[in-house]
């Protein structure tokens, strides 16, 4: 299959995030992206194209306009009070403050848009940021034109980012954008699925009131994990979308055998729906030595989970969000494409 990859993701070049009490180096590094795009090259899975662009209103179908421009303005914002860190917000709009007014000084739109003070904003983040959503609108497009699968190696990632939230290392909901990308360009129905190890909560909200994108995540338990207020099971949508969102909490130390038995509820109820499009986001931060997850799977079961996938006989983007063990997230995040490219 094909991969869609821009060197524009290393203009997101965070220093630190807050993180268990400290500023410590960003998990979600350049290393990340650069470690996939070799291997991709070592297996020869095909070839690597770059991204085109799509303009700004095909993220606004998804974004809210306000904060596109706040993404956009944020470093210069910051970095004009002299500020020459990354930009980290360090209040919210917690339950007894308001949520409706967004502030006009930097600190207060930080505070107002972000989910965390993991995410910090860099010179080059909204470049690399459009950069990550147009690869994953490339790949939607090969899709449209036929192809039976594409590799979107989008960095940043994007699931936890909302229709005006940013955090969780994602500004821009690549998945969701190349989503209603396939809605605005005929599929009737499109399925999500979110196998990453944390929920992919921007995803569930953006669609979340919709029955014409199903979106099914595999996490870990909200009870214990990131980001921890979304991500239980009795989130099934609401309205018309009451029955199109599925989740699967799993808890700390989950391995193959209870994973691979909720990926295989996820792919039934894919299948019943009848989706037309299979949009995968794929994160290998479920692996045994992510240093930031709980999950238990290994190296050849990212095989099999991409032989799973195939089954299901969609025409599938597979849209790179998490991994983090920096000496694996090659192999395993290509074993996924290979394992689907030697079933489908
Ligand atoms: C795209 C993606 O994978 N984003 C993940 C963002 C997670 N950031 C916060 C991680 C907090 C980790 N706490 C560890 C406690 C259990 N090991
Ligand atoms: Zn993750």
């Amino acid at each position: 299959m094909k991969t869609i990859y821009s060197e524009a993701h290393r203009l997101h070049d965070g220093q630190a995030e807050l993180i268990d009490g400290k500023l410590l180096p960003c998990f979600e590094t350049a290393q990340r992206a650069e470690m996939v795009i070799s291997r991709v090259r070592e297996v020869r899975l095909g070839e690597v194209l770059p991204p085109q662009d799509f303009g700004r209103k095909t993220l606004e179908r998804v974004h809210r306009a306000s904060f596109l421009d706040f993404l956009e303005n944020a470093w210069a914002a910051w970095s004009e009070l002299g500020r020459n860190c990354d930009a980290l917000p360090v209040i919210w709009p917690a339950r007894t403050l308001r949520n409706d007014r967004e502030p006009e000084t930097i600190d207060g739109k930080l505070g107002y848009f972000a989910l965390d003070a993991g995410t910090p904003i860099t010179a080059g983040t909204w470049q690399a940021a459009k950069a990550a959503a147009n690869v994953a609108l490339t790949g939607q497009k090969l899709l449209a034109s036929g192809a039976r699968a594409a590799f979107s190696l989008c960095r940043p990632p994007g699931h936890h980012a909302g229709a005006d939230t940013y955090g969780g290392y994602c500004f821009l909901n690549n998945a969701a954008i190349a989503a209603q990308a396939s809605r605005n360009d005929g599929a009737e129905k499109v399925a999500l699925l979110d196998i990453d190890y944390h929920h992919g909560n921007g995803t569930q909200t953006i669609f979340y009131d919709r029955a014409d994108v199903l979106v099914c995540s595999l996490h870990g338990h909200p009870v214990q994990e990131y980001p921890y207020f979304l991500g239980y099971d009795d989130e099934t949508g609401s309205a018309r979308g009451e029955g199109y969102n599925r989740n699967y909490p799993l808890r700390w130390g989950t391995g193959w055998a209870r994973w691979s038995e909720a990926l295989d509820d996820a792919c039934k109820h894919i299948a019943a729906f009848g989706a037309e499009v299979l949009i995968v986001s794929l994160g290998v931060d479920t692996f045994k030595d992510d240093p930031i997850s709980e999950f238990k799977l290994d190296s050849d079961n990212y095989l099999d989970i991409g032989r799973r996938i195939a089954a299901l006989g969609k025409p599938t983007l597979f849209v790179m969000e998490g991994g983090y063990a920096l000496e694996s997230i090659g192999l395993n995040t290509v074993n996924v494409l290979s394992g689907f490219e030697n079933a489908a």
